[in-house]
């Protein structure tokens, strides 16, 4: 079928939109490709603007959980359609879905929705600096957490460096109070914290790293950030604007047994509408406007449909047996992508937690950012290609997930294990 629609949308995209995409990672620079603009999905399955169909494990980067079109969130969102589309002021849904999220995760007392991740991150940090009075905040390298100035930041050379910016147009300044270290080194952040933790504001983590690929933590890491952080009265930040309510319905903290002191939402909460948030201890979310000094405000934040949206998701993803059906089908695909690979003779690194997964061309293991580094990126971007052309959607780089929903059955995993089988061979030419 071609893509000569998409080629011809793409050249006009480029004309007015940098790129001809609304967000990089989707213009396939990485893997040497170009993007097929999406007409219609549904299901596992999304269709391009020249007829073909894919398999999806890219699902909107995450929101997509329970797969395309579900009719329990269409019903909702057009229900809520029905009475008008934004009205700035407080709506009822508003506290369904904040009473969703404290009732799902032990650790949320409260919670203010936002309109993305990035804003999630940002205003978090923002409260644990008003809180604790101090300035530094440590994150870690290969950790993603949106595009704040203070986040966009690379992990200068050497160990625990102070990070650099990410981007041209952040001043230095702005990210002089960053730490960067890497993941799933607890003897550099405890060296770190031994050093700088009296004047750390918080620590955010995503407890499983999902923006290098998939890194779960080592056992102990996230003990370590958590007793550290009570050591030093650093406020503890979990983004699970990825994790949550993807790894388990409690989010990555409830498979790990900890407690952050705040936790950032995004992605299925929104049921594929854009929607953030960011909630936690109440003594410290009452320090957010208007009913504390901290400041953080947004126009649509609290959006009707989004909440409509997110909180039909949540209802069915709180149904019993949804998360062991999906962890099943998830193993599935990961023991498939492990014996396909083994059947192509080529070395892997592949775990998952829950439905995300990650796929490494190295023999690994892989347990941080430079581990993940020493993926064969060349064979990658072969590989991605051959899937594609084999009708399987894949995230255009090696330092993304991928993600399983409810609506990817047996057959179609069967499908997508037998493609990377030939595609694996295929790019290995
Ligand atoms: P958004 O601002 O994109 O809603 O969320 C930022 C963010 C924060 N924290 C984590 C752990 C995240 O994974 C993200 C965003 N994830 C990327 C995918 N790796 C979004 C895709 C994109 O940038 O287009």
């Amino acid at each position: 079928m071609g893509t000569a629609n998409s080629e011809a949308m793409l050249a006009k995209a480029v004309q007015v939109i940098p790129g001809g995409v609304n967000s990089p990672v989707r213009a396939c620079r990485s893997v040497g490709a170009e993007p097929v603009f999406i007409e219609r999905a549904q299901g596992c399955h999304l269709w391009d603007a020249d007829g073909v169909r894919y398999i999806d494990y890219i699902g909107s980067w995450g929101p997509m959980i329970l797969g395309h079109g579900h009719p329990a969130v269409l019903d909702a969102i057009r229900k809520t359609l029905a009475k008008g589309t934004s009205f700035g002021a407080p709506t009822e849904l508003e506290i369904e879905l904040a009473q969703l999220i404290v009732d799902a995760v032990d650790s949320v007392q409260m919670v203010r929705m936002v309109n993305s991740g990035t804003e999630a991150t940002m205003s978090a940090i923002r409260l644990a600096r008003a809180v604790t009075g101090r300035d530094m905040i440590i994150k870690f390298d290969g950790c993603y957490h949106g595009h704040a100035d203070s986040l966009l930041v690379d992990a200068g050379s050497g160990v625990a460096t102070l990070a650099i910016a990410g981007s041209p147009g952040i001043p230095a300044d702005f990210v002089k109070h960053t730490l960067s270290v890497p993941y799933n080194d607890i003897d550099t952040l405890r060296s770190t914290m031994e050093r700088y933790g009296q004047k750390v504001a918080c620590i955010i983590v995503e407890p499983v790293a999902g923006n290098m690929g998939l890194v779960p933590p080592r056992p102990g890491f996230l003990e370590a950030l958590r007793s550290l952080c009570d050591d030093y009265g650093s406020i503890l930040i979990f983004d699970e604007v990825m994790t949550g309510f993807r790894v388990a319905f409690g989010g990555a903290q409830s498979v790990y047994g900890i407690m952050p002191d705040l936790t950032c939402f995004g992605k299925i909460i929104g049921g594929g509408l854009p929607v953030g948030a960011y909630g936690g201890r109440r003594d410290l979310m009452q320090q957010v406007a208007p009913e504390g000094p901290v400041y953080q405000a947004g126009t649509l934040s609290g959006n009707p449909l989004a909440m409509a949206a997110g909180i039909a998701t949540l209802k069915e993803l709180a149904k019993p047996g949804f998360y062991e059906k999906l962890d099943s089908s998830s193993e599935k695909l990961l023991q498939g992508l492990k014996q396909a690979a083994r059947q192509a003779g080529i070395k892997v690194w592949a775990e998952r937690a829950g439905s995300m997964l990650g796929l490494y061309f190295t023999p690994g293991p892989v347990t941080d950012f430079e581990e993940a580094k020493t993926s064969d990126l060349e064979f990658f971007a072969r590989y991605y290609k051959a899937m594609r052309n084999k009708g399987i959607y894949l995230a255009p780089s090696q330092f993304e997930a991928l993600f399983v929903s409810a609506a990817h059955d047996q057959q179609v995993i069967e499908e997508t294990v037998a493609a990377a089988g030939q595609a694996m061979k295929e790019a290995l030419g």
